[in-house]
């Protein structure tokens, strides 16, 4: 009789781990060492102390903490004790955390130490359980606890559809939505991006995103992990920082942002990235400038890949053979992309149209939202990405815009309706419009164009400092410009091209 496999996404990595145990597996700045038994065993306490809740199945752990080898310890032990990791950016203030919690209805909440008393209040309002701290310096009520749990636990056993993350992801209806994503979402993507880039023993990652997205915390992580590879764990990104430890390093992953700040950095050459074997970029366009002068500095071509939340990997420029600039590549080996028209036809090479995808790396739909998830999926079971490209004559995919209202600030993502309910219910707005224009640093720019109430005296300071207290930094419009009307079409509806070309060169 044939003993079940366990799909337990952890089970995977395990048995990737090196035969030397002893060897590194996270390396930090400030010369902390974490071996794979370190990470065996610390995992297994924090598992523990989990299962010591006696949680139902299916619990989330919703986590907003600071980047640090702990909290992906903590990411490891949830996969291992069977629940659901649900990662929140650290920028998220009271409102977006209240949304989350209340939608997700985790069981247990980790924050920051300074962060408890506001989010505990959010966590027992919406009856979660349990909610601990984590430090990004190895403290808090989570280790504390973990820390007298025994050192071993049995990898819980999942099933390949059962949950194992929902990260949230905005709509264009301006909330959020979770995105569930199972074991073997992760564990098909994983193996099959392990492959497409040739991780080989060896390998080193320079570890610099934060571990709250599918870009550092899947990509990245799932990439060291299942090669058995050290990572060195920066808090942050930092161009100078990474210049420093590139020498040590031999595979970087980051947005396009990364690669502009480290072409700004003038210890950044050839030199530093002698050892170097791979830099894969993606979240957002690398402009064909950055790919371009790369080249030219540092002898490298950068790897640009095209993912999201719901699907994690789905296209990729290869690793041998051409990495084309401006193009994203070739689909992976077992996801299937087409490109179709408004009547759903297949388009010809070079025609543009919706990008659509089906695979075993495709989200098993949104949090608790099956109407959402049916529109979003075609009859044929495809997924519609809401991104805008063409296949060339080679198969190549170049994505040229996006049919969703998004825009992707350094590499995080904006959705412009969100930020205008904001700006709409203060006071003395009558209506806005946020667009993204050009930004040197963060590819786009996030701007409101707001109209203001008669008689309203409106000042963009004091409403940039307003909206800093309600979203997420990197959410707050960089400027806004106040008019007397929004342009708009013979429908009424808003002119965000009016709008966008207007204020691209300001
Ligand atoms: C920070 N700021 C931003 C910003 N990040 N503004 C716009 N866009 C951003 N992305 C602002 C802050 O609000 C603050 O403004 C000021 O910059 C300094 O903040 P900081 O935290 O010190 O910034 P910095 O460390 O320089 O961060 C910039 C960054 C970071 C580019 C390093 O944003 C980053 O690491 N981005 C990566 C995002 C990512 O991982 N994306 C992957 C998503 S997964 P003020 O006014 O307060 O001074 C995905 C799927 C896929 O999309 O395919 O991968
Ligand atoms: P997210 O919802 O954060 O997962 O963001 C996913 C979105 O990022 C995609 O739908 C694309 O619009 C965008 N994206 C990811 N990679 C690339 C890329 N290489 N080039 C252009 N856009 C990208």
């Amino acid at each position: 009789m044939n003993t079940p496999v366990n799909a337990n996404l952890y089970a995977l990595f395990a048995a990737h781990f090196p035969a030397d145990r002893e060897a590194c597996c996270m390396e930090t700045r400030d010369g902390l060492y974490y071996s794979w038994n370190d990470v065996e065993r610390a995992s297994a306490k924090i598992a523990n102390l989990l299962l010591s809740l006696g949680l139902p199945p299916g619990s989330r752990i919703a986590v907003q903490v600071e980047k640090s080898p702990e909290a992906l310890l903590l990411y490891l032990a949830t996969l291992r004790a069977g629940y659901v990791y649900l990662p929140l950016n650290t920028a998220y203030r009271a409102d977006e955390i209240a949304y989350f919690i209340g939608d997700a209805e985790p069981a247990v909440v980790v924050c920051a130490p300074q962060n408890f008393g506001w989010v505990a209040q959010i966590a027992f309002k919406a009856d979660t359980g349990h909610v601990f701290t984590l430090s990004d310096q190895r403290s808090g009520t989570l280790l504390d606890r973990a820390v007298h749990q025994p050192d071993k636990c049995e990898i819980a056993a999942r099933r390949a559809d059962d949950l194992a993350a929902i990260l949230y992801t905005s709509g264009t209806t301006g909330r959020s939505k979770g995105a569930m994503l199972s074991h073997d979402n992760l564990a098909s993507n994983a193996k099959v991006l392990q492959q497409a880039w040739h991780w080989q023993p060896g390998d080193v990652l320079l570890h610099a995103l934060p571990l709250f997205h599918v870009h550092g915390l899947f990509v990245a992580s799932h990439g060291a992990l299942l090669n058995g590879s050290k990572m060195i764990f920066l808090p942050k990104f930092d161009g100078a920082e990474v210049v420093r430890q590139l020498p040590r390093s031999t595979v970087f992953m980051g947005v396009p942002t990364y690669y502009v700040r480290l072409l700004a950095e003038p210890a950044f050459d050839r030199d530093c990235c002698a050892n170097m074997r791979l830099f894969v970029s993606g979240s957002a366009p690398l402009l064909l400038d950055t790919f371009d002068a790369f080249i030219v500095r540092t002898g490298h071509t950068i790897l640009e890949r095209y993912g999201m939340s719901e699907t994690t990997m789905l296209v990729s420029n290869p690793y041998e053979g051409a990495r084309v600039g401006g193009s994203v590549g070739l689909p992976l080996p077992g996801v299937s992309v087409r490109v179709v028209n408004e009547r759903g036809q297949a388009c010809g090479v070079d025609e543009i149209g919706g990008i659509q995808v089906k695979g075993p790396n495709v989200f098993k739909g949104y949090w608790r939202m099956p109407e959402k998830t049916a529109e979003e999926f075609t009859g044929d079971g495809y997924f519609v990405t809401g991104d805008v490209g063409k296949f060339d004559a080679v198969g190549y995919l170049s994505i040229v815009g996006r049919s969703k209202d998004l825009i992707i600030s350094g590499g995080y993502n904006v959705y412009p309706k969100e930020i205008e309910s904001v700006l709409d219910e203060m006071a003395g707005v009558a209506e806005s419009a946020v667009i993204g224009v050009p930004h040197p640093d963060f590819g786009e720019a996030v701007v409101a164009v707001v109209v203001g109430k008669s008689g309203a005296r409106l000042s963009a300071e004091a409403m940039i400092a307003d909206l800093k207290q309600k979203i997420a930094n990197f959410k707050v419009p960089k400027r806004i410009v106040f008019v007397d009307e929004l342009p708009r079409n013979t429908m009424g509806k808003v002119q965000k091209k009016v709008l966008r070309e207007r204020y691209a060169k300001e």
